[in-house]
């Protein structure tokens, strides 16, 4: 199913009250010295890939509830993403994990990427799974495990996904390692790192010329005692290790409970190793809930960090925006919609800052005035900046609701049927 622009169109009905709340918005900026239009163009730019294992309806250990129509197959997936990008206009990028993802026809699928305007981003290895046919088992580890083998067979399978990202348009590829302990004593600190800063620089090493290597890191979960890369420290000395095309992502959920994540934004891009994001909410822990659904004032403060590094770190890579959410009781497009709105909406946020009062009242230890300046900022409905930022791209007033009146779920599932499982986590 695609959807076409006079659908969407249709879907918008009358923008006489779009029109009126964008004026009054804008004149309200524009008299605080904002460039409404250059910020309405950035928002329009600013596209956000969607992780292909979000698509079908998510799951936990017990139990996954299909939500009917999901797709089934790599084409289907990205007729998914494009109705995502056709309806919010800054969903133009996908990214794929494999081996769920492994093209059948590479022709086919680029040819839907085409039509819908979709680029790959970053593709992701999967080495925390054991694969039909593989002569090793990952339960002890992958790139970390004590078994020269195993390592290989893991260093081989990053270097075919960087083969299939190849033909696909991608440039960089994330790793994210299961490897580590559930028990004290199973295994060495030292020597499990070492294994892996070797194995990350086998796979560095073989990257083309025009590739990164983005290394995720997480505290716990599925082991949990120790996990070998467990926070942004041990990610940025592995990236130190592998060379300049490496760097860190950061996965919002990926943190112990309160941890300071805008700081580690702000260090990561100080030493331009920032290279891509993860963006999801949680509560506890890894909980991969929709975008700015619990924390969306530490999004906002993320996002100011964001802007601060784009602004004024030059030797920052561009990163690589991605979504990393799923749930499994809510339709997985819908879910997504709300995240890709809630992270246009913490950047439009951070955009108003006013960043040299900002730094003035920081010169003057004026902490109130500080806190006030954020929350101006915070404080504004930048809703009607975002519907004009989509509606300057064909996109809907309102994704969700145009979702919903154009029927996109019934059609797929017409078209798909309800026994319906996607493929992926
Ligand atoms: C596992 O925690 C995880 O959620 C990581 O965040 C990866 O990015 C994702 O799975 C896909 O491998
Ligand atoms: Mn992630
Ligand atoms: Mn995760």
């Amino acid at each position: 199913m695609q959807l076409t622009k006079d659908q969407i169109a249709s879907a918008n009905g009358n923008l006489n009250d779009h029109e009126a709340d964008f004026n009054y918005l804008a004149n309200k900026l524009s008299r605080s010295g904002t460039d409404v239009e250059s910020l309405v163009k950035s928002l329009a730019d600013f596209q956000v890939a969607v992780p292909s294992w979000a698509l079908g309806a998510g799951g936990t250990r017990f139990g996954r509830f299909s939500f009917h129509g999901e797709p089934g197959n790599l084409e289907q997936k990205m007729d998914d993403v494009g109705i995502l990008h056709a309806l919010t206009q800054t969903a133009g990028a996908v990214s794929l994990h494999i081996p769920w993802d492994t093209p059948q026809d590479y022709a086919a699928v680029k040819q839907i990427a085409n039509r819908n305007g979709i680029v790959f981003d970053a593709i992701n290895s999967n080495t925390f799974q054991d694969q039909p046919g593989s002569k090793y088992s990952y339960k002890h580890g992958s790139l970390a495990n004590t078994d020269e083998a195993i390592r290989a067979q893991a260093v081989q399978h990053n270097q075919e996904v960087v083969r299939i990202g190849e033909k696909l348009g991608s440039k960089s590829l994330t790793i994210w390692l299961a490897d580590g302990t559930s028990f004290p004593g199973q295994r060495s600190f030292q020597k499990a790192l070492a294994q892996t800063e070797k194995s990350c620089q086998e796979i560095y090493t073989a990257l083309p010329e025009d590739w990164s290597l983005l290394i995720e890191y997480k505290p716990y979960e599925p082991n949990f005692y120790s996990t070998v890369i467990m926070d942004w420290g041990t990610s940025f000395m592995l990236a130190n290790a592998c060379g300049d095309r490496a760097y860190t992502l950061v996965d919002l959920g990926h943190h112990l409970p309160n941890t300071n994540i805008e700081q580690i934004v702000a260090t990561l891009m100080a030493k331009g190793k920032l290279g891509g994001f993860h963006f999801n909410d949680s509560k506890y822990g890894d909980d991969d809930l929709t975008v700015g659904s619990i924390k969306p004032y530490a999004l906002f403060l993320i996002f100011n960090e964001l802007v601060y590094g784009m602004r004024h770190n030059p030797e920052n890579p561009n990163l690589a925006w991605m979504i990393d959410a799923s749930h499994n009781i809510k339709d997985p497009l819908e879910d997504l919609i709300q995240s890709l709105e809630a992270i246009q909406e913490a950047y439009a946020k951070a955009l108003l800052i006013d960043q040299i009062a900002l730094s003035e009242a920081q010169l003057n230890h004026d902490v109130v005035k500080c806190q006030e300046i954020l929350q101006e900022a915070y404080r504004t409905d930048v809703r009607p900046l975002l519907q004009r930022a989509r509606l300057s791209r064909g996109g809907a007033l309102s994704p969700l609701a145009a979702y919903r009146s154009l029927k996109v779920r019934e059609n797929l599932i017409r078209e798909r049927g309800m026994h319906t499982v996607a493929t992926g986590l």
